[in-house]
């Protein structure tokens, strides 16, 4: 297995060819969705499907369009979640939002453009291994429902919802751990599910993965919500303070700063001890460690 900055190589590399080739009339949603892709993200999500695959012993290059594609939905969520309808915000990634150098319709179009491309493209990179499909349908469904109306999609149902409404009624603490459990863990967890499944796992390897992977989610959520509350926007690429400013249901709203990090911290041990029966040289636990402490 590489270093997980050897897999962020690789993802940016190939994503330069991902899109399809641009034919003079809608060159414009070519831009908008280039725009925001190959801006700079962490590329966590594509780099946990191609270490979640190496360890099964599946190559890179099969993994590829699933960590690809991954990264092309996340990006989906990012511009749309930008939008004016939802959080308004003006700077992602470092630079101005897609809507903001786009317009609002045509950063719609782009992220419903890579939403619907990303599972052309991972159906195109299933059909060249006729002798894999049933791993290759698993690893599809593993993000189709990562990403889904059971997944990020209604995780970010429930927060838009409370924005608008409030708890109404709801236990805030299990309806923050509904939205940030599907908001953000569903796709961490997705990308190291599919990576799995592209091998052949056993039952035990399954739950240790997935166990992991909502733990690791949810605190890489939390660790969000802290840097929100306590890092610049330059750091982070994204305007911070936004959460207080406009009542966000996080963490730190609701447990205060240092009640925060221990339930990072809680939830950070929670993933080491789920993945360590099936962690063979402590790479998975190493990689939740370094996301504790990271700076943006
Ligand atoms: C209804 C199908 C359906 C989907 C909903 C708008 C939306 C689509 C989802 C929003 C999900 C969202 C924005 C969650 C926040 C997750 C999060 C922590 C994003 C930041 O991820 P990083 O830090 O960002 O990995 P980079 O830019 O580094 O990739």
């Amino acid at each position: 297995m590489r270093t997980m900055e050897e897999y962020r190589a690789l993802v940016e590399k190939a994503l330069q060819n991902a899109l399809p080739q641009k034919n003079g009339f809608s060159d414009v949603l070519y831009d908008a969705c280039a725009y925001s892709l190959y801006a700079s993200g962490k590329r966590l999500r594509p780099c946990l499907v191609l270490a979640a695959a190496e360890y099964m012993g599946v190559p890179v290059s099969e993994a590829m369009p699933y960590a690809l594609a991954i990264e092309m939905i996340h990006t989906f969520s990012l511009i749309h979640d930008d939008l004016p309808a939802m959080d308004n915000d003006v700077l992602r990634r470092g630079k101005p939002t897609n809507h903001v150098v786009y317009g609002e319709a045509m950063a719609i179009l782009a992220g419903d453009g890579l939403l619907t491309y990303a599972f052309e493209y991972m159906l195109q990179g299933a059909a060249k291994y006729p002798e894999h499909a049933q791993a290759h349908l698993r690893a599809i469904y593993a993000i189709a429902s990562a990403a889904g109306l059971s997944g990020m999609g209604a995780g970010q149902s429930a927060d838009v919802d409370y924005e608008k409404h409030g708890a109404a009624g709801k236990n805030k603490e299990a309806l923050l751990s509904y939205i940030h459990e599907n908001k953000t863990a569903a796709m961490i967890r997705g990308a190291l599910l599919a990576g799995i499944e592209l091998g052949d796992p056993d039952d035990k390897t399954r739950a240790a993965f997935a166990a992991y992977g909502k733990n690791m989610g949810i605190a890489f959520q939390i660790a969000d919500d802290i840097l929100d509350a306590t890092s610049t926007t330059e750091e982070m690429g994204k305007t911070v303070g936004k959460d207080e400013a406009e009542g966000k249901l996080t963490y730190v709203a609701l447990y205060g700063l240092d009640e925060a990090r221990v339930h990072l911290e809680n939830l950070t041990r929670d993933a080491i001890t789920a993945i360590e029966p099936v962690d063979r040289k402590h790479y998975f636990a190493s990689l939740a460690q370094a996301l504790l402490t990271r700076k943006n």
